[in-house]
């Protein structure tokens, strides 16, 4: 993992191939990705170029995310730093969002897949989907 002082970070999985028999990178868990997974989720078939998901923070539920066709952008917050963070062309290259991290995605292509790996299974009470009370929450004054 690379360290920032985000509290995201990009995970780099393996590359195994080359470029006439293609390539496979593998995820094991607990150590390609710093959690155990406990579920997996995949986004595609956005067809409208303006289309936003997301929108909402996690109090428990870890997350690497994989553009593993075409493309998308996510916006990232912790209510001090923001960053965006354009994916694609790089299916090795995941994405880590630990909760209290704000996250919006857009900018999908038709053809974009992304793929979760959570830490928890789904449960919509380990959403906040307000950004006022996501900012009460992440507050260091509050
Ligand atoms: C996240 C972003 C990046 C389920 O039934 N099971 C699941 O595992 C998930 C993830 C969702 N759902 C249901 C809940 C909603 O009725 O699927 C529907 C769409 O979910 P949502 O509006 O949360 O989708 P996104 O794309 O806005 O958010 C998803 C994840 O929910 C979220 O954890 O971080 O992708």
């Amino acid at each position: 993992m690379t360290e920032t002082k985000e509290p995201w970070s990009l995970v780099r999985l393996k590359k195994i191939g080359d470029p006439a028999r293609g390539f496979l990178s593998p995820v094991e868990t607990q150590s390609d990705v710093p959690f155990k997974i406990n579920r997996v989720y995949f986004i595609y078939g956005a067809n409208d170029p303006k289309a936003e998901r997301g929108g909402h923070s996690h109090l428990k539920t870890e997350q690497v995310f994989f553009c593993v066709t075409g493309q998308v952008a996510f916006h990232l917050d912790d209510g001090e730093n923001q960053q965006d963070i354009f994916m694609g062309e790089s299916p090795n290259i995941g994405l880590y969002i630990p909760p209290g991290v704000w996250h919006t995605m857009d900018n999908f292509s038709h053809s974009t897949v992304i793929v979760a790996l959570a830490s928890e299974r789904y449960n919509e009470s380990d959403y906040i989907r307000s950004y006022d009370e996501f900012l009460k929450k992440v507050s260091k004054h509050a």
